[in-house]
C-alpha cells in the first residue's frame, strides 16, 4: 500500500541535496503530528541550519530561533502554550556546539517540550565544518586529514552526556533503513506522546547522511552512516522515565 504524503508536507523549489536525510525526519514528523491529530497545534522552534529549509517544506506554525538556541526558545513557548505541543528542531552543529548549554540546561530542568536533532557529522549549512559528531577519521573541509581523538577530542555523544539526568526521553534513530525509520517513527510518537502526559524533556536524534558535504555519492553516504555512524553513535533507546507533574 502507498503511503499518501502527509497533507502538511509539501514540495518546493528550495529543498534538500539529493540523498540528504532531512526530508525523511520531516516527512515523519509530519506523519506523526497526523497520526496523533497534532497537525493544528504545533509549534516548531526550526535553527538557521540546513533544518530551516522545512520552512518551504511544511505547513505547520514555525518560529526560527538564532543558531543553537531552538531548545530554549522552544521551552518558553512552551511555558505560555502548555496546551500545544513544542518541537524544537535542530541540528548537531546547533545542539551540541552553540547551543549546548541551553541543551543541558533544558534538559536538567527537564523543560517538558521535544527536541528533534538531526546528526549529520559536519556543520551542513555553513560547508561541512567539523562539528562536535564528526566521527574519529571523518575528513571536513577543517579537518582535513580525518578527526583524530587526540587532537580534536572524541565525538560528542548525547546519550552519554545526557544519559544520567532526570528527562523523560532519550533516543537516537537513523534514517539508513526502513527498519529504522519505522522505529524512528514510533520515537517521535512515544516523545510527544510523553510531552501531552507533562513528562518533561524527550530528545530524538536521528543519524543522518550528508551526501554533499561527506563529498560522496547519495549510496556511499548511507554504507557510511551504516558501517561508521552507527558504530560511533549506537541507535536505540536509552532513557525512558515516568517522571510526571512537569507543566510546561
Ligand atoms: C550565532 C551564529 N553563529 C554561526 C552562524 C553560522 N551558521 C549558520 S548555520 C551553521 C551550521 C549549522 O550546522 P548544524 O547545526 O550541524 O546543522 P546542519 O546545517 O548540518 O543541519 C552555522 C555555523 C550563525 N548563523 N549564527
Amino acid at each position: 500500500m502507498k503511503k499518501q504524503v502527509p497533507e502538511r508536507v509539501q514540495h518546493s523549489k528550495a529543498g534538500f541535496c539529493p540523498g540528504c536525510g532531512y526530508g525523511v525526519v520531516i516527512r515523519l514528523i509530519a506523519e506523526t503530528m497526523e497520526a496523533m491529530k497534532l497537525s493544528d497545534k504545533l509549534i516548531a522552534v526550526v535553527d538557521v541550519g540546513c533544518g530551516s529549509l522545512i520552512l518551504d517544506n511544511w505547513r505547520f506554525d514555525t518560529v526560527q530561533a538564532a543558531h543553537g538556541r531552538p531548545t530554549i526558545v522552544a521551552a518558553g513557548i512552551k511555558k505560555v502554550r502548555k496546551e500545544n505541543p513544542v518541537l524544537a528542531f535542530l541540528g548537531d552543529g546547533a545542539a551540541y556546539s552553540i547551543g549546548l548549554g541551553e541543551l543541558m540546561h533544558a534538559a536538567l530542568r527537564n523543560e517538558n517540550i521535544v527536541t528533534i536533532v538531526v546528526n549529520n557529522g559536519v556543520f551542513g549549512m555553513t560547508g561541512g565544518q567539523k562539528s562536535p559528531t564528526t566521527i574519529i577519521g571523518q575528513k571536513t573541509v577543517t579537518s582535513r586529514s580525518g578527526r583524530d581523538f587526540i587532537r580534536d577530542g572524541q565525538p560528542f555523544d548525547v546519550m552519554k552526556a545526557l544519559g544520567k539526568f532526570d528527562i523523560a526521553y532519550l533516543a537516537r534513530g537513523s534514517v539508513e533503513s526502513v527498519a529504522l525509520i519505522s522505529k524512528a517513527s514510533r520515537y517521535f510518537q512515544k516523545a510527544f506522546e510523553k510531552q501531552s502526559k507533562n513528562e518533561g524533556f524527550c530528545l530524538v536524534e536521528i543519524l543522518s547522511p550528508c551526501p554533499t558535504n561527506w563529498n560522496l555519492p547519495p549510496t556511499d553516504s548511507i554504507k557510511m552512516l551504516k558501517e561508521n555512524f552507527s558504530v560511533t553513535f549506537p541507535t536505540g533507546e536509552f532513557v525512558e522515565r515516568t517522571i510526571g507533574g512537569k507543566n510546561g
